[in-house]
């Protein structure tokens, strides 16, 4: 079966090379040596400062928002909203709704798939802390506009960045954009530490802040500052990390080939989302837009039974969860602005990410972009 993805395994010797190392210096986790090596050669390889590593990409946000302030309001923890998208994976509104946060969704642009930056401002309300939005599948927001937003308001902007590993925005990192950028390194992802993830912020004391509270606010032997939690990366991830980074360039070329040819065969036949102009590429995912639901499904169909499992990144469209909507008081509350949803849950219903991963030959993926133009050419 040619799943949607494949995690990306390193040289077997390299990673052997750098557990020897761990196993010499009997250093296992908090701030280890290979960690403080993953750190540095990140900050390098993607051109940004204040990098810290994480071991999830959920955690990352979880700890950027505790570190920017925008989860602690005492008596007022409850009803602090974030403004976010409701396309993307669950863990962008779960954290939210788990740090006691009320996500609050905006639409999307149908295009780019990104948030709306047109929507933002009339679903801002004085309980607004913050706005969430994410480089969807690598796809630059509109980070100008949100950017200026969140400072006319005063409001602290968290990107999302997990799908967006080595994008450049005009010439810079994506990720220096707002004030804290996230990043998630699971297996599945173009760079990887088998799980794991980093916060970029703007400001040192940012970083210094969340650094003490990935450690349970621990700052010295006896001396515990705040709250906090363990949300380390330990060795063994910042290990595979640096040897998924050693290959970076392989990884990327093999992905890109995948990519263009899915390009050039499925351009004019389906829709595909419009690229942010003057941001580079990074090949981590193929998403196309089919023309309704069924069409989907009977693609999808077809497609499994060919051996071809592709995946409805992201779906559904995350209004639509009750969990992760206002609890029963807020609903009565007149101040209560509930945005209309109608691009997220709409492309929600008819989106398909087609396998892509380093090592998957062109060759291979014939067979599905066959089968999903002869189906629009039957429909047309
Ligand atoms: N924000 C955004 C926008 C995100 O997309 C994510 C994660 C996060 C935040 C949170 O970051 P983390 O806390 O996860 O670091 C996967 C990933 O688990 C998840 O990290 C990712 N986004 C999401 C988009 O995709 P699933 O539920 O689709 O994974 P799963 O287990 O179905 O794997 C997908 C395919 O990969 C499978 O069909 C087979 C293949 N696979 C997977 C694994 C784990 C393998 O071949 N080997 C493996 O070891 O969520």
């Amino acid at each position: 079966m040619i799943t949607v993805t494949r995690p990306y395994f390193p040289e077997r010797e390299t990673f052997d090379r750098y557990v020897d190392s761990i196993f010499e210096g009997r250093w296992l986790t908090n701030h280890g040596p290979l960690e403080q090596e993953l750190t540095r050669r990140l900050e390098t390889y993607l051109g940004v400062e204040n990098l810290l590593l994480v071991s999830n990409g959920t955690l990352a946000l979880q700890i950027a928002y505790r570190a920017l302030g925008i989860a602690q309001m005492p008596g007022q923890y409850e009803s602090a909203e974030v403004i976010t998208t409701p396309f993307t994976f669950i863990a962008t509104a779960s954290s939210l709704k788990w740090e006691g946060m009320q996500p609050v969704f905006t639409d999307i642009d149908p295009d780019t798939l990104c948030l709306d930056p047109a929507r933002i401002e009339s679903a801002i309300t004085p309980r607004t802390r913050a706005i969430v939005p994410v480089h969807v599948f690598g796809n630059a927001c509109d980070v100008e506009a949100i950017d200026a937003l969140g400072e006319a308001h005063d409001l602290k902007v968290i990107y999302d960045g997990a799908h967006a590993f080595g994008v450049t925005y005009r010439g810079n990192s994506l990720l220096s954009h707002g004030d804290a950028s996230t990043l998630s390194f699971h297996a599945t992802k173009l760079f990887h530490s088998i799980e794991g993830g980093a916060i970029i912020f703007k400001r040192k004391e940012d970083l210094e802040r969340a650094r003490k509270l990935i450690n349970f606010g621990i700052t010295g032997p006896e001396c515990i500052e705040e709250l906090g939690i363990n949300a380390k990366m330990n060795e063994f991830q910042a290990a595979m990390g640096l040897c998924v980074l050693d290959e970076i360039e392989g990884n990327l070329e093999s992905r890109a080939l995948v990519w263009h040819a899915y390009a050039q065969a499925l351009r004019g036949n389906v829709q595909l989302q419009t690229r942010q102009t003057g941001a580079s590429l990074n090949y981590a995912y193929f998403p196309i837009i089919l023309e309704s639901e069924s069409m989907l499904l009977e693609v999808m169909q077809r497609l499994q039974q060919e051996g071809y499992l592709a995946r409805r990144y992201f779906c559904p469209s995350l209004e639509s969860l009750s969990f992760l909507g206002r609890p029963a008081a807020e609903l009565q509350d007149e101040d209560v602005i509930t945005p209309q949803i109608v691009h997220s849950t709409d492309i929600a219903s008819r989106i398909l990410c087609l396998p892509l991963y380093s090592g998957l030959e062109v060759s291979e993926i014939l067979g599905a972009v066959r089968i999903i133009v002869n189906r629009h050419v039957k429909a047309a």
